[in-house]
């Protein structure tokens, strides 16, 4: 793998800033985004007045504790621009998420927010290792989700040829990597599984590919992957982390000199650690729920929105913004078994160490008789099909999550191909309850 450390020149003078002078910025642009919910964001004014508090308030970074935080909810019941601290023509661009239950959580940006949002992928995109002139090919969905045009309009500005390929037809994509000679790929890291698959299928030689870079995030995914993806392509696999009620890919990234967790982009974004159970601020460090406030959006300021996902905070390292670990699970995708707390990625970790599974992978959920029963069903590498071998594999997989986990679940290992393939984020758990 090639060494593409940005030189120092490259990057914005704040990402390597003393921690005065950044902690300076975000308290006045914490002092400007609180007011400018409370004047304009009638949601917003009367959760503050509810809790006693005002942006007056407001002495210090951590004053910001005492402020309620926003759930998912607060979004859908002002669905859909009840939200907006600006009027609706001022508007240039909406996205949504999905929403699997229910209304979408609906988001506005001005054409700043738009600027913000570019600067802070372009960003990324240089700290994973992407130049000016490099073609970046992007496999995340285009439309309402935020990752296709989040990706493109950051690759635009840093300068970048975009391919907008989007997700799906994964023969076409491998084609076109190849043809175009694409030296960065931004996907999720689950999809980008199904095209190391087809690099196979095709006979290419993954490790030949034009790929030097990828930006792998909108789920999940550990460090054992990372090693799985990097292995196969030759090729720097690099953190995104972002979510669109706060403005989409591009909140944090990892740089690719360390590849050791991502840094927020704390110009933008404040982030806390709650413990998830309490709502307790939690120090620096801790594991709780990431809590993030926009410091710069104007036409949805977002004050404390609890993530759902699992971190802790860390020091800078190579830039002086702090870092979150990699994620290690959503809350709504902890797994509670026989009083025994999981995620997916602890699983993802436990199959990646058993030579002969491939890295796909799907979790059942049962009612077994009064207890929930749990399946992991894995799947066969093509030189590990033999029934003999899968049943021997199944059994190891089966000891280990007892052993390191400590709970017994059926673990099955089926024939290779047979497990569903992602086109975008993956599908880990199926709820028959
Ligand atoms: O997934 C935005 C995005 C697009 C991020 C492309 C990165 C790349 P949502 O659909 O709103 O937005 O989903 C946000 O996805 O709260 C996390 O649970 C999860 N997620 C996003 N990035 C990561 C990551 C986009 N790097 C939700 N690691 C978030 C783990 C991630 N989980």
């Amino acid at each position: 793998m090639r060494d593409l450390t940005p030189e120092r020149s490259e990057l914005d003078a704040i990402e390597i800033a003393s921690r005065d002078e950044i902690e300076a910025l975000q308290f006045k642009r914490l002092q400007w985004s609180l007011d400018h919910a409370y004047e304009n964001v009638p949601h917003y004014r009367k959760k503050f007045t509810d809790a006693g508090v005002h942006p007056s308030g407001l002495n210090s970074l951590s004053d910001l504790a005492r402020f309620p935080v926003a759930l998912k909810d607060d979004f859908r019941a002002n669905y859909p621009f009840s939200m907006l601290a600006v009027p609706k023509r001022r508007l240039a661009r909406i996205h949504a998420s999905s929403g699997t239950t229910g209304k979408p959580t609906v988001v506005g940006y001005t054409a700043a927010d738009v600027g913000v949002w570019a600067d802070c992928v372009a960003r990324s995109m240089r700290a994973s290792g992407t130049r000016p002139g490099d073609m970046v090919h992007i496999s995340y969905g285009y439309g309402l989700f935020t990752g296709g045009l989040g990706a493109h309009f950051g690759a635009d500005r840093l300068g970048c040829a975009v391919v907008p390929v989007g997700g799906g037809m994964t023969a076409r994509q491998v084609q076109l990597i190849e043809d175009f000679q694409a030296t960065t790929i931004m996907v999720t890291p689950s999809y980008m599984l199904a095209i190391l698959e087809e690099y196979r299928r095709q006979n290419r030689d993954p490790k030949d590919s034009p790929l030097q870079v990828g930006i792998f995030g909108a789920e999940p995914w550990t460090n054992s992957m990372r090693s799985v993806i990097e292995d196969a392509f030759d090729m720097h696999a690099v953190d995104i982390y972002g979510l669109s009620e706060i403005m989409g890919p591009g909140v944090a990234n990892e740089c690719v000199e360390t590849k050791d967790g991502l840094h927020i982009w704390e110009d933008h974004f404040y982030p806390e650690i709650i413990d998830p159970a309490s709502g307790e601020s939690l120090p620096d460090g801790e594991i709780g729920e990431l809590v993030l406030t926009t410091l710069t959006k104007e036409a949805q300021p977002v004050i404390r929105y609890r993530t759902r996902d699992l971190t802790r905070l860390l020091p800078g390292t190579a830039r002086s913004m702090r870092r979150i670990e990699k994620i290690s699970g959503r809350l709504d995708d902890m797994i509670i078994l026989r009083g025994v707390n999981l995620y997916p990625s602890q699983i993802e970790e436990l199959i990646l160490g058993i030579p002969g599974l491939e890295p796909h992978f799907q979790i059942e959920l049962a009612r077994e008789g009064p207890l929930d029963g749990m399946r992991v069903k894995a799947e066969a590498a093509p030189s590990a099909a033999g029934a003999e071998a899968r049943e021997a594999m199944a059994a190891s997989l089966g000891r280990l999550v007892k052993e390191r986990i400590g709970v017994s679940v059926s673990a099955e290992v089926a024939e290779p191909g047979s497990l569903p393939r992602s086109q975008g984020k993956a599908v880990r758990i199926i709820d028959h309850r």
